[in-house]
């Protein structure tokens, strides 16, 4: 299992929160999405094997959030 911090920008509340963790579970292979408003940041777990980086930070953007590199 690989794990990542992700840095999101435009998350302002809680309903952010749940969009982007939901978001990011929809995706196979990610077994666990804790985002953090105070950091502005994503924690995931993943499998390498069936997803990648650039696999999390597309369903980020599709989820109208801006993900900074
Ligand atoms: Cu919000």
């Amino acid at each position: 299992m690989d794990r990542l911090t992700i840095n999101i920008k435009g998350m302002s509340c809680n309903h952010c929160k749940m969009a982007v963790e939901q978001a990011l579970q929809t995706l196979q292979g990610v077994e666990s999405a804790d985002v953090d408003l105070e950091s502005n940041t994503a924690q995931v777990a993943f499998d390498p094997s069936k997803v990648d980086s650039k696999k999390l930070k597309a369903v980020i953007a599709e989820a109208g959030y801006e993900v900074e590199d």
